[in-house]
């Protein structure tokens, strides 16, 4: 018997990114090619954006890697199991349930957002409580744009967001193991879901969003953990108590409902003080670790929403 360990452990730390690749294509050519003529199609349509001033400056992870490199436990707990098993998701018809504390609730479909709402183009940093990072260029538009549409409340002060429950088509969440609770739940307060760095996604690298990173539409929100960034979101709704989150309901030793990027907050069994660029320098021990900044980079952006409040209490 192996002691309980919650799922969520760095993969840093065990496989490195170099012999995580080596594996797997051992293992496409093992099978003579099949492993990569079964796995699904990637459906990426081209999509429109406007490019905007929110990009930083650091190397693109490629394309190949954020495609294939995921965290989507619906589709099975391994990074790879995303990129094959996210096909069978169906993303149309889509519709968003916006409601809760607001004066105009309503039913979104994804084809009005993707008519009405102008999509921008930013290039972000993201960093995974895992302890690894990724730089993408995201399509997306601010969560505001959503918002204004069913007027919150002034009683309304969080926003909590619910991934789609649809076994038949998430491998994940059929079966005898189930690695979460379903649906996945995320949280922001309202006035983080209203900072124009907070995004709601629909594409990355000029193309729909694929479905492995979270198709047709999911959360982005740079400077928190990864694990903020809730995918194929079909709900939405205005609270006025702190909403729960996934991760935290499964282990709130390990993670708060803030999650805000921060070095100095170790993760119980793991530092936060410096993180793995995927595809970046790996080598054979895991390659070269860069620092881990405040805030993941965006403390001149954000550091004020959190004026006042003890940043190691609300981790
Ligand atoms: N519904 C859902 N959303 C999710 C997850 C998940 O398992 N289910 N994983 C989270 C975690 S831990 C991370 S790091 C990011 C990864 O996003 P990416 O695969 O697009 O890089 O998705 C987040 N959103
Ligand atoms: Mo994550």
């Amino acid at each position: 018997m192996t002691p309980y360990r919650p799922p969520h452990i760095p993969s840093g730390e065990i496989t490195p990114q170099g012999l995580y690749l080596s594996r797997r294509s051992v293992l496409g050519a093992a099978a003579g090619g099949l492993a990569l003529a079964s796995s699904p199609k990637v459906f990426a349509a081209p999509l429109a954006a406007q490019p905007s001033a929110y990009k930083v400056a650091d190397k693109l992870t490629s394309k190949e890697d954020v495609t294939t490199y995921n965290n989507f436990y619906e589709f099975g707990t391994g990074k790879d199991d995303p990129a094959r098993n996210a096909g069978s998701l169906n993303t149309r018809p889509w519709t968003i349930e916006v409601g809760g504390m607001v004066a105009k609730p309503q039913v979104i479909d994804i084809e009005t957002i993707m008519k009405e709402i102008p999509m921008e183009e930013r290039v972000y940093r993201m960093r995974c409580v895992e302890a690894w990072s990724m730089v993408i260029p995201w399509i997306g538009f601010p969560i505001s744009a959503i918002l204004d549409r069913v007027e919150p409340l002034g009683s309304a002060k969080y926003v909590a967001f619910e991934t789609l429950v649809r076994p038949e088509e998430m491998q994940g969440q059929a079966g005898l193991f189930q690695a979460l609770e379903w649906p996945y739940v995320e949280g922001l307060r309202l006035d983080e879901a209203r900072h124009p760095l907070a995004i709601l996604a629909t594409g990355l690298y000029g193309e729909t969003l694929p479905n492995q990173n979270g198709a047709p539409i999911r959360l982005v929100v740079p400077w928190k953990y990864g694990f903020k960034g809730i995918k194929s979101i079909v709900k939405i709704t205005l609270t006025e108590q702190e909403p729960p989150s996934t991760w935290n309901k499964l282990q709130p030793s390990e993670y708060g409902f803030y999650a805000n990027v921060n070095p100095e907050v170790d993760h119980p069994r793991w530092s936060q003080a410096t993180e793995r660029r995927i595809g970046e320098a790996d080598g054979l021990f895991g390659g070269a670790r860069i620092d881990t900044l405040p805030f993941n980079g965006y403390a001149e952006e954000v550091a004020s929403l959190y004026d006042g409040m003890d940043l190691k209490k609300f981790f």
